[in-house]
């Protein structure tokens, strides 16, 4: 019987390596975050609390990351043991088993920032593998379950083959460009690195992700073009070598999701590096009545960017570069359209292959079909990063920080109050540019109980954004971000 647990154990681990391998060759398509393991381990680092955190960085230093998927492989493959040995008794318990972890990998990867229907996929597709290798291994022999050795060779075989395809397809699939060095970046001193507040530079493999692509389009920069088309004097094909050649920028620039909920994330902040718009457009010779530049992307979607704020003067650009490295695949690889100021669904058209100058009056573009404002502006926003919902934080000083922006006017004042009380005063992070979200922090004195805090914010202008509470559609929520604590003595 001790045999027949060691091979039920084997058993769990095969089928856990494959469901890992195919998870892993499935997110090839997906995007690299919607991988089970990476995405559990994302949730976990969110959950963990700052101390732990900065324990594990002090220990584990650059490897930080490297320690927790291995931690959490580690765990997964204790689960997977003990699960096989089980299943030699009980194979429904496996089966369980399995579409437990298949849930869990798929809510971990569905409730990252951004994260779309597909994020499943990867999970529950190599969970489904698991499944059919546990039917393959767990033989029934009368009233007995046994182990089929061969099943389980073969389980592992194809857990190696799957992964190691996976591994060198996202490898192949990411060639590299040659940038050059950026020409300028943002002002020192914008992140005051206080614990939980959300950084001032957004991390490429955290930085929010939104579009409407299942399978992320993969570009080949040696045959990439970009054409400049419609109402324009003297249309353009351009390589990339020919955009690079145009002279590059880099720009802090905050980009915000429409979709952003009242206190959501879907909003990041990076140093882009790219071909200012103003230059490229003005080479095509906009014709007389143009107003809007239809970014159109290699999968069909389009944005619709009214012409007068790619030639106004602000940095609109065509990104190549994102925080030091090319644009991500899921963030655009070759070329992105970012404009400052505008939600992303009018302005930051990603994998864009084609700009064609038009009018508001004669294309409808891919959100506005369905019902989003044809015109969207940023508004003004606040949101409280720390503490989280629900802390329960010790009575006394308590540090209440955030981040609020309001691009092309920045921000001037952020105020907070508890429980519906005076406003306060927010200190305020140093200026990045009026197109980058500002720190804010507040020392609050908390008293035992439940507590209400609210955040609201002004613009250069004067402006405080409005309380009252709307949903995104069809131009951005407003209202104010609301956290509830309880503090304890
Ligand atoms: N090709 C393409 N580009 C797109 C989208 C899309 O669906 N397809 N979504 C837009 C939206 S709604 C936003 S908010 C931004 C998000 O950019 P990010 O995923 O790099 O954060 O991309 C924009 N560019
Ligand atoms: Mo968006």
């Amino acid at each position: 019987m001790p045999d027949m647990r060691s091979r039920g154990a084997l058993a769990g681990l095969a089928c856990a390596a494959l469901a890992l391998g195919v998870a892993e060759l499935v997110s090839v398509l997906t995007g690299p975050r919607t991988s089970p393991l990476v995405a559990v381990g994302g949730a976990v680092v969110d959950a963990t609390p700052e101390p732990v955190k900065e324990f594990a960085i002090r220990t584990f230093g650059a490897n930080d990351k490297n320690a927790l998927l291995l931690g959490t492989g580690l765990l997964l493959a204790a689960c997977a043991a003990v699960l096989g040995t089980l299943a030699v008794r009980r194979p429904l318990a496996g089966y369980a088993g399995l579409g437990l972890f298949g849930l869990l990998g798929a809510v971990a990867a569905l409730t990252r920032p951004g994260a779309g229907p597909a994020a499943a996929l990867p999970s529950l597709i190599g969970v489904v593998a698991a499944a059919g290798a546990l039917r393959f291994t767990l033989r029934s022999d009368g009233p007995q379950w046994r182990v089929d050795r061969r099943g389980v060779l073969i389980a592992f075989g194809a857990a190696a083959l799957a992964g190691l395809a996976g591994f060198r397809l996202a490898r192949r699939d990411q060639p590299v460009l040659a940038l050059p060095e950026p020409v300028s970046a943002g002002p020192a001193g914008t992140d005051m690195k206080l614990p939980e507040l959300t950084s001032f530079v957004t991390p490429n493999d955290t930085f929010y992700r939104v579009d409407t692509a299942l399978v992320i389009p993969r570009l080949d920069p040696g045959t990439y073009r970009l054409r400049i088309t419609g109402m324009v004097g003297r249309p353009l094909t351009l390589t990339l070598d020919d955009l690079l050649a145009r002279g590059l920028v880099e720009r802090e620039i905050t980009l915000t999701c429409v979709s952003n909920e009242v206190g959501g994330e879907l909003a990041g902040n990076a140093r882009w590096l790219g071909v200012p718009l103003r230059g490229l457009l003005g080479e095509a010779r906009p014709r007389a009545g143009a107003d809007q530049v239809v970014g159109r992307s290699a999968d069909g979607w389009t944005a619709g960017t009214p012409l007068a704020a790619c030639l106004d003067g602000r940095d609109a650009l065509l990104a190549v570069g994102m925080n030091g490295t090319q644009l991500p695949p899921e963030h655009g690889f070759p070329v992105r359209m970012i404009v400052p100021g505008l939600y992303g669904y009018v302005s930051a058209t990603k994998w864009l292959t084609e700009l064609e100058l038009s009018t508001f009056a004669a294309f409808d573009p891919y959100w506005v079909r369905r019902g989003w404002a044809e015109q969207a502006p940023i508004k003004t926003f606040s949101r409280i990063d720390t503490p989280r919902p629900f802390a329960r934080p010790r009575a006394g000083l308590v540090t209440v920080a955030g981040v609020a922006w309001a691009q092309r006017r920045g921000i001037s004042r952020v105020q907070v109050r508890a429980d519906g009380g005076a406003w306060q005063e927010a200190s305020l992070g140093t200026v990045g540019s009026i197109d980058t979200w500002r720190q804010w922090a507040w020392r609050w004195e908390a008293t035992p109980g439940r507590h209400t805090l609210e955040v609201r914010a002004a613009d250069t202008a004067g402006e405080f954004q409005p309380g009252e509470r709307r949903a995104p559609f069809p131009d951005g929520a407003t209202g104010w971000h609301a956290v509830v604590v309880m503090v304890s003595a």
